[in-house]
C-alpha cells in the first residue's frame, strides 16, 4: 500500500528525501527555504551550514561521490542559488547524484517584483538533468521522488527543483512513491562481445578506469575482468585506487609508454575528453566503455561502445568465453617503466630542498595516511603533483574536482567528507590561491566539530597560470599572491589551529601535529615558486 504524507511543504519533501537515502542537508539561511529546515529540525535530520552556497553544493556532492548515494543542498532564492551554480556544474561533468532545492519568490505575485524574484530554470537548466518548479504543496513527494530517481539513474547528475514561496510554506498530502532503484541498463551483447574480442585479441591492451566505475559499484567486476584478460589498468577520478597499488595490474606512473605503445586502449567509465589525449592514442584501436548510450563519445567513432550497467559488462569481459593473446612481455614491459619511475618519485619525494619542493610535502604525507584516508585536492600545480605522488589506496578515497576543474572545492569537498566519514582521516591539498575560494568555511568546521587537516602549498603565486604565461609571452600579470601569507593564523583566527613550515626536516611532526589535534588544522608549507608542474603532454 503506498504510504501517504502530511505536513507543509518542508515536511512533505523531507519525507521523499529520506525515502530515497538522503541522510543530511547542507545549506546557507534564508527564508524562502525555511520549512526545509523546520522539517529537519523537527525530525533530528541532521543539517549543515556553510559561509558560501558553493560549500554546501561541493559538500552535497563529496557526500554523493564517496558514498554513492543523493547529496542534498537546499540554497534560497536568487543569490543562493545563483552561488551553487558552480556547484551544480561540478557535479553535472562528474556524474555526481546531487538534489538541488531552492526557494523562489511567491508565484501569486510573479512580476511585481518580489525580493529575490528571478527564474531559476534557464540559469541551471543547461547544467542538471531535470530543472523544475514545483507549484504546490501536494505535489512536492512526487517531485522530489521522481528528481531523486533521475539523480541516480545512470547516466547520474545533478537535479534542480525550486518552491515558491507559498509552495513550500503551505500545507499538503499527498502518497509518498517508493523509491525504486533504477533497473541496470543491459547493454547490446553483441557490442559487449565485440569489445571483449578485441581485448582478449590485443597483444599490448591497457585498461583506463574512471569515476563512473566507483559510482556503477563496479570495482570488483573491474578487477575480474582485469584479471581474466590480464590487462594493465590505470585510472582517475574517483576510479583511483580501483586496484590496490600492490596488484601485479595496477600500475599509475608508466601512462605515457602504456598510452603510446598500446594497441587497444580501454576506457570505462570516463569520457575521451582531454585528460585522454580526447580518445586519440594513435594507432591504438579504442573500446568506450560507457554507463549509457548518451555518454557515447561524438568526436571520435571507438571500435567497439558498449553502453549500459558497468557491472554487468565488466563481469562479461571476464567471463569471455575465447581465447586470450599472451600479454606477459607487455605488462613485464609496463612494470619496468613504473618501477623505473617510482625509483625517481621516491628520490623526489624525499629531496631536502630549501625551499621545500612540493614532492617533499607529498613524501611525508605518504608516512602519515592511513590506508582509508579521505584526501582531497583543490589547486593547480601542489593538486597535479598530489596526483602524481599520492597512490590511493581504496576505492572512494580521492576527491579531485573534475574535468570542470573548478577551484574552490576545497573546504565544502572537506565537510561532505567529515560527514560521510568521522572515523576517517580527512586531508585537503590546498593550493595558496585555491584556498581564498572557499577557507571562510573553516568557521563552517570549527563551530560544527569537524575536524579536518588542510595542507596548503603555499608558493606565493598562481603557479599553474604563472609559470605558462612566462612561457608565452616572456611575463606574466595577474598571477602573483602574498608570498609567505600565513594561512595557518587564518585558519587559527577561525576557531582552528595550524603552523607555518619552512624546513623539509620540520614537515613530519606539524603533519603529526595536524591529524592529532581534532580541530581544523592548516599546515601552511612554504614551497618554491620556481618548481613548476612538468606538463610536456596532454596526457598530463
Ligand atoms: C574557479 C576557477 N578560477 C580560475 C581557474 C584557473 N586556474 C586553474 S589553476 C589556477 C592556479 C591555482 O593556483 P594555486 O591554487 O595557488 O595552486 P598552484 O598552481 O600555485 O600550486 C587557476 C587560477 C580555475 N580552474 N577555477
Ligand atoms: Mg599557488
Amino acid at each position: 500500500m503506498t504510504e501517504r504524507v502530511e505536513g507543509h511543504g518542508g515536511q512533505l519533501a523531507l519525507a521523499a528525501l529520506r525515502a530515497h537515502g538522503v541522510r543530511e542537508m547542507f545549506t546557507l539561511s534564508g527564508g524562502h527555504v525555511f520549512p526545509l529546515y523546520d522539517a529537519a529540525h523537527t525530525a533530528g535530520f541532521p543539517l549543515y551550514d556553510v559561509r558560501h552556497e558553493q560549500s554546501a553544493v561541493f559538500a552535497a556532492e563529496a557526500v554523493a561521490k564517496l558514498n554513492r548515494r543523493p547529496g542534498l543542498a537546499v540554497l534560497t532564492a536568487g543569490p543562493g542559488v545563483t552561488n551553487g551554480v558552480s556547484g551544480l556544474t561540478s557535479a553535472f561533468f562528474n556524474a555526481s547524484p546531487v538534489l538541488v532545492l531552492g526557494g523562489r519568490a511567491p508565484q501569486f505575485r510573479w512580476g511585481s517584483g518580489s525580493l529575490q524574484e528571478m527564474d531559476h530554470l534557464p540559469l541551471v537548466a543547461p547544467v542538471t538533468k531535470h530543472a523544475e518548479t514545483v507549484f504546490g504543496a501536494d505535489d512536492i513527494p512526487r517531485a522530489v521522488s521522481a528528481a531523486l530517481t533521475t539523480a541516480l539513474t545512470p547516466h547520474r547528475g545533478p537535479v534542480f527543483l525550486d518552491f515558491p514561496l507559498e509552495a513550500i510554506f503551505s500545507v499538503g498530502d499527498a502518497a509518498l512513491p517508493e523509491a525504486v532503484a533504477p533497473a541496470p541498463i543491459e547493454a547490446d551483447p553483441e557490442e559487449v562481445a565485440r569489445a571483449a574480442g578485441l581485448i582478449a585479441a590485443a597483444h599490448r591492451p591497457v585498461i583506463i578506469a574512471g569515476s563512473d566505475v566507483y559510482a556503477g559499484d563496479a570495482v570488483d567486476a573491474l578487477r575480474a575482468a582485469a584479471e581474466a584478460l590480464r590487462v594493465p589498468v590505470f585510472t582517475n577520478g574517483m576510479g583511483r585506487g580501483a586496484l590496490p597499488p600492490s596488484h601485479p595490474l595496477a600500475f599509475a606512473k608508466a601512462r605515457r609508454v602504456a598510452l603510446s605503445g598500446a594497441d587497444v586502449v580501454v576506457v570505462v567509465g570516463t569520457p575521451l575528453d582531454f585528460r585522454l589525449a580526447f580518445g586519440d592514442f594513435g594507432d591504438a584501436r579504442v573500446v568506450h566503455v560507457v554507463d549509457a548510450p548518451s555518454q557515447r563519445a561524438t568526436h571520435v567513432t571507438p571500435a567497439a561502445s558498449p553502453a549500459g550497467d558497468l557491472r554487468l559488462i565488466l563481469t562479461a569481459f571476464a567471463e569471455h568465453p575465447g581465447d586470450r593473446v599472451d600479454h606477459d612481455d607487455w605488462v613485464a614491459r609496463l612494470r619496468e617503466a613504473e618501477d623505473a619511475a617510482k625509483a625517481r618519485d621516491a628520490e623526489a619525494m624525499a629531496a631536502e630542498t630549501d625551499p621545500i619542493r612540493p614532492a617533499r610535502v607529498y613524501g611525508e604525507l605518504r608516512r602519515v595516511l592511513a590506508p582509508d584516508a579521505i584526501t582531497i585536492g583543490d589547486g593547480g600545480d601542489f593538486v597535479s603533483y598530489a596526483g602524481k605522488y599520492l597512490e590511493p589506496a581504496q576505492p572512494g578515497t580521492w576527491l579531485d574536482p573534475g574535468p570542470y576543474g573548478c577551484l574552490g572545492t576545497g573546504m565544502g569537498y572537506a565537510m561532505g567528507a567529515r560527514v560521510s566519514h568521522p572515523d576517517r582521516q580527512v586531508c585537503v591539498l590546498m593550493g595558496d590561491g585555491a584556498a581564498g575560494f572557499s577557507l571562510m568555511d573553516v568557521e563552517s568546521l570549527v563551530r560544527q566539530k569537524l575536524p579536518v587537516v588542510i595542507v596548503v602549498g603555499n608558493n606565493g603565486i598562481w603557479g599553474l597560470e604563472k609559470h605558462p604565461m612566462r612561457a608565452m609571452y616572456g611575463y606574466d600579470v595577474a598571477a602573483d599572491l602574498q608570498p609567505g601569507l600565513r594561512y595557518d593564523k587564518v585558519v587559527e583566527a577561525l576557531g582552528g589551529a595550524g603552523e607555518t613550515v619552512e624546513k623539509a626536516g620540520d614537515l613530519a611532526p606539524a603533519l603529526e601535529r595536524a591529524f592529532a589535534s581534532g580541530v581544523p588544522y592548516l599546515v601552511n608549507v612554504l614551497t618554491d615558486p620556481a618548481d613548476a608542474y612538468p606538463r610536456s603532454s596532454n596526457l598530463a
